[in-house]
């Protein structure tokens, strides 16, 4: 069993991988896809041309949700509840709106558009549906849910990304987290 990771250090999707996969050897590439070589590759593993890619002996898996999944089968993981299965979809919709508008900005794309109106939109609305959960004991615990959840949140503090990520709610919520050794040496202020 060969695992290869392809991504990049300040990605969340690709952060959360590395979370999960703790205790799973791996070696993981990095690549920068905003680059012409990187760019190549990318598009050789994957037609989405989106990071992360994992490379499970030679076979390509895409998506970090599908990868997870891929992995729960392989090492027997836990499978999350139907709650827990929506409340990831919430957070990974959330963590693509704020991917969105960062490309958005760097593409000088007008903000006060539709849709990087709409994206806004989800953000706030995700947020304030999680924001009491986040002080749960369930958002205590480390599992798939709250691992996604804190690469996400603390990506989008990283890059600015949108005002309600630098509330108490979410520092408090990171603040239970910050402790572990995986959180800290996958910290995208490193890479
Ligand atoms: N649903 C995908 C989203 C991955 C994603 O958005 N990756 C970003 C980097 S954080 C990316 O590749 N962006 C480049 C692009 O979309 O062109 C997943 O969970 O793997």
């Amino acid at each position: 069993m060969s695992y290869i990771l392809v991504g990049s250090m300040p990605s969340p999707f690709v952060r959360r991988l590395r979370m999960a996969m703790e205790y799973i050897p791996f070696e993981f590439k990095v690549i920068n896809i905003y680059e012409a070589p990187g760019a190549a590759e990318l598009l050789k593993l994957n037609p989405t041309n989106q990071i992360p890619c994992l490379i499970d002996d030679g076979k390509p898996v895409w998506d970090s949700r599908i990868i997870l999944q891929h992995l729960g089968r392989k090492h027997n993981w836990e499978p999350l509840s139907l709650e827990q299965e929506n409340r990831m979809t919430a957070i990974e919709r959330m963590m693509d709106a704020g991917v969105g508008l960062f490309l958005m900005k760097k593409s000088n794309f007008e903000q006060t558009a539709m849709y990087p109106q709409r994206l806004n939109d989800r953000i706030v609305s995700v947020m304030n549906w999680l924001s009491s959960w986040m002080a749960t004991p369930e958002a205590g615990e480390w599992n798939q849910v709250t691992l996604t959840l804190y690469a996400g949140l603390d990506w989008m503090k990283f890059r600015d990304i949108h005002p309600l990520a630098q509330s108490a709610a979410v520092d408090a919520f990171l603040a239970r987290h910050a402790h572990r050794a995986i959180v800290q040496s996958t910290d995208p202020r490193k890479g």
